[in-house]
Formats: C-alpha cells, structure tokens, sequence
C-alpha cells in the first residue's frame, strides 16, 4: 500500500536545495535536514521529503516514488527528451529561483558567431536532449559530444568547437573565453507532479502545500 503522507523529491544539495528549502519553510513545514539521510519527516504535516540527485528527481515522481518534486525545467525537460522510458511528470507551476539559461556558446576565435555556423561542427554539452531537439528543429547539421562536466573546457582542448551549457551570470563562459550566442531554453526552479491519481487524503494536503507555494511565490513578486 502506498504511503498516506505526501512525498515531495528534492535536491539533497546544490543549487536548488536551499531555496527548495527555504520555500518549504516559508510555506510553514517544520523539518530538519540532517547529513546522510534520504528521508526527511516533516514535524506538522503528512509530509515526507525525499532528498536525492536533481537528475533523479524526474523519474522519481513519473514512476511514483515521489508524488510531487522541485526540479531545475532544464533537468525535466532533458530527463523528457532523453530518458529511455517515457516520463509522466508536467510542470504544475513556476518557482521563480534557480534561473538560468542554456546557451549555445564559441571563443571569438572559432569564428561562431551564431547557430548557423554551427554546420559541420561538433558542440560538447550535458544535454544532448534540448540540443538536439533545438539543431533538428533548426535544421542544423552538427556534431554533439556528451560530456558530464566540465562542458567549458571543451573548445581549448580540443574535443568541440562550441558549448551548450547552462549560464547564470556568465563568469564561468568569460573566464574560458567563451561568448553566448544564442539561448535555446529558460530555465527556473519548478514544482511537477505526474498524472497519477492521489488518494483524497494526499490530494487535500497537496492541494494545501500548493495554495501557500502560491502565496509565498505571490508575495516575494
Ligand atoms: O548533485 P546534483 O546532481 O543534485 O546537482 P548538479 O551538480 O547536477 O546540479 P547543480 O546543483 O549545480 O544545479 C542544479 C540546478 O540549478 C541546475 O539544473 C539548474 O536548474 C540550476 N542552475 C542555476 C544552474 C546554474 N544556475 C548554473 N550557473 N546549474 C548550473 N550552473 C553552472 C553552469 O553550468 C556553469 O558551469 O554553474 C556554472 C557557473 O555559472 P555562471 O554563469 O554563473 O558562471
Ligand atoms: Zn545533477
């Protein structure tokens, strides 16, 4: 049987972890986030916290080992477009934190200066999914190389002649001498859940933690 106490999946740590956090807190959920453990009871509500890789998070709620999850939409829409099994899980609102965007990105000596030049050319990123669905629906004949990190290295040794790498502020891209040209998905923190039926008990306090997300996001605009 499955548990009456809705699980919300969350980045254990990183950069969405602490405002996931704090939203929850705001929200009026006590609970304490102690070193190893995978599970966080919340103290005043049937609420249980499911602390794991934001990778994770996705398929975590598709497959119902979470109800409801706080994930980066560039993680979800990668997790969509790649993942080998299907992924039932939509976006139910918007966080407002965690904003980035995901860029194409050349040195100024490649001689890229937009997505056009990118024909015959290999690009290194972590999101094979956004980019590839972005070079189809463009037209675009180019080369993808995965890597699980360290994308920014990628042209000055040689593996790539562009990225396609997440940007906040940009110091990352101009510390390698890389300039964004183009950006191919805004990203933010979002709340999803999947199409799964709860039990009324769990929707009641679901539909409760969704009123204050509601207040807490409407208040800080
Ligand atoms: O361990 P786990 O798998 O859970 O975490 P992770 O290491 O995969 O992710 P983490 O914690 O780094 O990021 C989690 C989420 O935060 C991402 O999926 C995005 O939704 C969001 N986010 C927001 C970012 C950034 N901003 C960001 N700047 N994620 C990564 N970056 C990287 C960027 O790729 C660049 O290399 O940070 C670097 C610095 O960025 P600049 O532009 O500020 O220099
Ligand atoms: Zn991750």
């Amino acid at each position: 049987m499955s548990s009456p106490r809705l699980r919300i999946a969350l980045q254990k740590k990183g950069r969405l972890a602490d405002d996931s956090y704090a939203l929850l807190k705001k929200c009026g959920l006590r609970f304490a986030i102690r070193g190893g453990g995978l599970l966080a009871r919340v103290k005043n509500m049937p609420i249980d916290l499911l602390l794991v890789r934001d990778d994770d998070i996705p398929s975590f709620v598709s497959t119902g080992a979470a109800d409801i999850g706080i994930v980066g939409e560039n993680v979800l829409v990668e997790e969509q477009l790649s993942a080998k099994t299907a992924i039932d899980a939509d976006i139910i609102m918007r966080l407002g934190f965690s904003r980035c965007r995901l860029c194409l990105a050349a040195s100024n000596k490649s001689g890229i200066t937009a997505a056009r030049d990118l024909t015959d050319t290999t690009i290194a990123t972590t999101y094979p999914g956004v980019l590839g669905r972005y070079l189809t629906q463009n037209n675009i004949r180019a080369k993808m190389v995965e890597m699980k990190g360290a994308v920014e290295l990628a042209p000055s040794i040689g593996i790539a002649e562009s990225i396609c790498d997440l940007v906040s502020s940009g110091a990352t891209l101009e510390a390698n001498g890389l300039t964004a040209f183009e950006t191919i998905l805004d990203s933010e923190a979002v709340l999803i859940n999947s199409s799964r039926e709860m039990s009324n008990e769990k929707r009641a306090v679901f539909e409760k933690l969704q009123r204050r997300i509601d207040g807490v996001i409407k208040s800080s605009e």
